[in-house]
């Protein structure tokens, strides 16, 4: 859930590497030449060299510190050899950070805001949340408005209409799941129709809040949704329109793919952008990855062909998706995958493009020599995540983003000694610098990748009509569960209001949201 409008606290570090695999052997990618062998850090053993236990050294990620920031720049010139570029690219990424809070704006202010330590977040207290008592309070409001408004009706003529019911958010829900068009712009929708229970993820300019509709608005008290709440003011300041577009268009079209996050609807405000997602109660496989150290073939078998279905799915509607990672993979109740963030992806068709954007141990050695990219590197990225999963830290890894661009250059991978040879093969054909060699670039797509030994055993049909659970299903007591996510301080206010001038003249831009 991590990227350009969305990520989450910071993570628990790694345990220490004790139980790493002893022995470890090395791969060169095939494409590797011999010049970069020659240019191999000091750390890493040459091509000959066999590894040992204390040269596949387990890598220092400050998994307590931040998570892992998503880049991005629109400098098609960057090149690896321009330092200046590179300092460029570097220092202007997209820098997320778990503490920068959305700041509540007016119409949100208004909202009733559920206290974060009132029980709802710690795991211990989900499963015995009581949600009666919130109901009783909501209820008490309500009787109290109903009374006076009986009293204003008797003492008015009978010519005087009735008020409209309140119309139920389900039914826009539903309109929207039966059909394969979204609810854009819908004119029925505002947040005051909204309870904010708690945030959920935020980002710099987007915080994503767990809300359900407010009692005259719902249908039962199982209806929970992720609402999206993007900052107009800083979208347009921080020059994110364009990827905050796409992703609304972008939410739309991927449906009815089983493991992309539904959009419900969106419309906007004043102040805001905001979008009405599925909520997906099981949390980021990132939080899963880092408790249990590393997943086992099964686990990753499971999770990385779902993203393969999701990876042909978008490529066969010309979509690239550019920020695949652990963090952007949320699993549902039944612990199936649910890929999140679309700020990065576009429509491309089967041309290439050039902004520099994506989180450093994922792009592939294109994006970072900026050669123009295309479709393909959602294919290496899928590599770099089936390594992540397996190992437990990403293939290229250093403390700086610079250093991480050259190790992707190098292009040289280490595989600990219990990688089988299949699985091997499979990082290392998804991981191949050359794109007309790369595992899922070639004629026959996806189709090659799903037909990798790597998946041996997997029933596609079945993986893709969701017949089974996935291997970690989540424990929750009701729908609105949050224990699988992370705790965050409520929004500062907002010191910066958004002026009226500046308003209108952003207008224009998000007309259609
Ligand atoms: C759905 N469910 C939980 C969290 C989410 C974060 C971002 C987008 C959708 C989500």
């Amino acid at each position: 859930m991590t990227s350009a409008t969305t990520t989450t606290a910071s993570r628990p570090p790694l345990p220490p590497p004790s139980n790493f695999l002893p022995v470890a052997s090395t791969h060169v990618l095939a494409s590797q030449n011999s010049q970069s062998a020659a240019n191999q850090s000091s750390t890493s053993p040459g091509p000959n060299k066999p590894q040992t236990a204390s040269n596949v050294a387990y890598p220092e990620i400050p998994r307590s510190a931040a998570p892992r920031m998503t880049a991005t720049a629109t400098n098609p010139n960057a090149k690896l050899n321009n330092p200046g570029a590179y300092a460029n690219f570097i220092s202007s990424p997209l820098v997320l950070s778990p503490t920068v809070s959305a700041n509540c704006s007016a119409p949100l202010r208004d909202l009733h805001l559920t206290d974060p330590g009132s029980g709802h977040n710690s795991p211990a207290a989900s499963s015995d949340t009581c949600f009666d008592e919130d109901d009783m309070e909501i209820e008490m409001t309500l009787d109290f408005e109903r009374n006076k408004m009986d009293l204003t009706t008797t003492t008015t003529t009978a010519a005087i209409k009735p008020p409209e019911p309140p119309h139920k958010i389900a039914s826009i829900i539903n309109a929207s799941k039966s059909s394969t068009e979204v609810r854009n712009a819908c004119p029925t929708l505002d947040a005051g129709q909204f309870e904010l229970l708690r945030t959920l993820g935020t980002g710099t300019f987007a915080r994503v809040w767990l809300v359900r509709p407010r009692k005259e608005h719902r249908t039962s008290g199982t209806e929970f949704y992720a609402l999206k709440v993007l900052k107009k003011k800083d979208v347009v300041k921080l020059k994110q329109v364009e990827h905050v577009l796409n992703e609304r268009m972008l939410l739309s079209v991927a449906r009815p793919q089983p493991f992309i996050v539904d959009l419900y609807a969106s419309w906007s405000d004043m102040e805001n952008l905001y979008m009405l997602l599925e909520y997906s109660p099981g949390g980021e496989v990132f939080t899963y990855l880092r408790k249990m150290r590393r997943f086992s073939h099964a686990q990753t078998q499971f999770y990385i062909a779902s993203v393969t279905l999701i990876l042909e799915f978008l490529h066969d509607r010309g979509i690239v998706y550019r920020d695949l990672k652990p963090e952007n993979i949320l699993l549902d109740a039944r612990g199936h995958v649910k890929l999140v963030d679309f700020g990065f992806a576009k429509k491309i068709g089967s041309q290439e493009t050039y902004t520099l954007c994506g989180t450093p141990e994922y792009l592939s050695p294109e994006v970072i020599q900026s050669r123009g990219h295309t479709t393909a590197v959602d294919w290496w990225a899928l590599g770099i995540l089936t390594y992540e999963f397996l190992c437990g830290f990403p293939p290229f890894y250093d403390n700086s983003p610079f250093a991480i661009y050259e190790k992707i250059v190098q292009g040289r991978i280490s595989f600990p000694a219990a990688l089988d040879a299949t699985t091997r093969d499979f990082i290392s054909r998804l991981c191949e610098a050359d794109l007309t060699n790369r595992l899922g670039n070639l004629v026959n797509g996806a189709r090659d990748v799903k037909g990798h030994p790597f998946f041996f055993g997997v029933d596609w049909k079945a993986l893709s009509e969701q017949r089974m659970n996935g291997p970690l299903v989540p424990e929750l007591s009701f729908p609105g569960d949050t224990r699988y996510f992370d705790e965050y301080p409520l929004p500062s206010p907002d010191l910066e209001p958004y002026q009226p001038k500046l308003h209108t003249r952003d207008e224009e831009f998000f007309k259609d949201f």
